[in-house]
């Protein structure tokens, strides 16, 4: 109840945006045209090197690549929700938006306390480490000054903690980049960065990262806490800020990433290398086991960040797509919404959400107009990166073992590629880089191998699917069991 609480409210600020939505995508619209694109959806799939609809049945065709494995991660975690919490842990077969510890049900990393597959083989949450060095940081602060501080100063010493340990991660992060040979970030990243929450102004927290001037004022801004999704997202910030570095010495038009998806992969290929050995090298979690127990808990926490995303990285530019193209009308935009949701996800809203509300506004990227697919063309295109940079580093063993940490050659190898920013087609970028010239999402296959056969066997007596599901035919009718995909 508290989660659908926090849920519904969140979900009733966007509910004003509805109008003002529906306006701007005619204006939208009027510019893609003035600019000879049929829509705005299509003048955003232009940017690929390839037609607008070439580039949509390439995400087609990736997206047929990974739902097998999507599917069994779904049925996975519907099955370990009804064990908590019954018949609402489940709706149809498919997962409540609510209860996925994430406000989108876009990443299900914090649900880590239900599904790790083995919760006594080897500590993987990183928050309690970064909680305990900020209050470290705290209690040293208070000691000097007596320990004799008022309510007033209480809280600036909190803060001043709050900030050192949102450096310290970002420390962290620039250390792994610096490892692979790369150069220290400049002081007026440290100085000029947003780095959390100011207490006296309105911001937006969403994470981002800034080339200000596109000659070495790089810059993020986010509202970072000690846990272990803000940690990674400063990996994440960092992966935009070193391709800044590397493309800016090319000419202005050449400034930017080979495509949309490589900017958003870059920093999510280093994240992959954050093994769990990686993470107790760091100081972060404890001694780490060897065995085959190990491997699928480290297996479940990256799925948990980078398969469940998969689906949800698709549906909110095929809503988009839609809206733009007219084929989804005003009337309709919550309605389609939720039959995207269910056909990708296999997530259902806790309660009827008709067009009184405006569902899509409460996802950052729609009201701020961001395209999204780039998100998933990353989510696959980061595990092409991963295995290129585990070639290169030597590495000859499973994939999902690879760290490249450290490496100078796979750090000389992704510079070169950074370096080219978009001053070529991105497919010969890719070329250069992994030898490889589309999209493909066999290396991510490769590195969840272990997992898919675990999930498998875990899956063997359910039943998975869900209604809405259409893989394998239409939707079944209401009282019948989930249809098998
Ligand atoms: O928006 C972001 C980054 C900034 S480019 C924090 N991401 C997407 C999201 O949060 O919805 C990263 C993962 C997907
Ligand atoms: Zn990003």
């Amino acid at each position: 109840d508290v989660q659908l609480d926090a849920w519904t409210g969140w979900h009733a600020t966007a509910v004003p945006m509805r109008k003002d939505y529906a306006r701007f995508v005619q204006l939208v619209n009027e510019g893609a045209k003035q600019m000879g694109f049929a829509n705005a959806g299509e003048m955003w799939r232009a940017g690929y090197d390839m037609s607008p609809a070439e580039f949509q049945s390439e995400t087609d065709r990736l997206w047929g690549q990974v739902k097998p494995l999507y599917d069994q991660l779904q049925c996975y975690t519907r099955v370990r929700l009804v064990k908590k919490y019954g018949a609402r842990g489940q709706i149809d077969g498919m997962i409540p938006a609510h209860l996925t510890g994430n406000m989108w049900a876009q990443n299900w990393g914090n649900l880590w306390d239900l599904l790790a597959p083995y919760p006594d083989v080897g500590p993987l949450d990183v928050g309690p480490a970064l909680q305990a060095e900020r209050d470290a940081d705290d209690a040293k602060l208070t000691a000097a000054r007596g320990g004799d501080t008022g309510v007033q100063q209480q809280v600036e010493l909190g803060r001043q903690a709050d900030l050192a340990e949102a450096q310290s991660m970002a420390r962290r992060a620039e250390s792994f980049y610096v490892s692979l040979g790369m150069r220290r970030l400049p002081d007026s990243f440290w100085t000029r960065s947003q780095f959390i929450k100011p207490r006296d102004r309105d911001v937006v927290c969403h994470a981002s990262a800034w080339d200000m001037d596109t000659r070495g004022d790089v810059r993020i801004k986010m509202c970072i806490g000690p846990n272990n999704e803000d940690f990674t997202t400063i990996y994440h910030e960092l992966g935009h800020v070193y391709y800044f570095l590397a493309y800016d010495a090319l000419p202005f038009l050449f400034q930017d990433g080979a495509n949309d998806g490589f900017h958003e992969a870059i920093g999510d290929t280093i994240v992959l290398s954050m093994t769990p050995q990686y993470l107790h090298r760091i100081g972060l979690v404890g001694e780490q086991a060897q065995s085959h127990q190990a491997t699928i808990n480290a297996q479940m926490r990256m799925a948990l960040q980078k398969v469940a995303f998969l689906p949800f990285g698709l549906m909110i530019d095929r809503w988009r797509w839609g809206v733009f193209d007219g084929s989804i009308k005003p009337a309709d935009y919550n309605k389609a919404w939720w039959a995207l949701r269910a056909k990708y996800q296999g997530v259902a809203p806790p309660s009827p959400r008709g067009e009184e509300f405006f569902d899509p506004g409460a996802k950052y990227h729609v009201p701020a107009n961001t395209p999204y697919t780039r998100y998933f063309l990353a989510d696959i295109l980061q595990f092409q990166f991963y295995r290129a940079l585990c070639k290169a580093a030597g590495q000859t063993g499973p994939l999902n073992e690879c760290s490249f940490a450290g490496n100078a050659a796979a750090g000389k190898l992704y510079l070169a590629m950074l370096r080219k920013g978009a001053s070529q087609p991105w497919q010969k970028t890719l070329r250069q880089f992994t030898g490889e010239d589309h999209v493909d999402a066999r290396a991510l296959l490769e590195y969840f191998a272990p997992l898919q056969a675990w999930l498998d066997e875990q899956n063997k007596d359910q039943q998975c699917g869900w209604e809405g599901n259409f893989a394998s035919g239409p939707a079944t009718p209401a009282a019948s069991p989930p249809a098998k995909n």
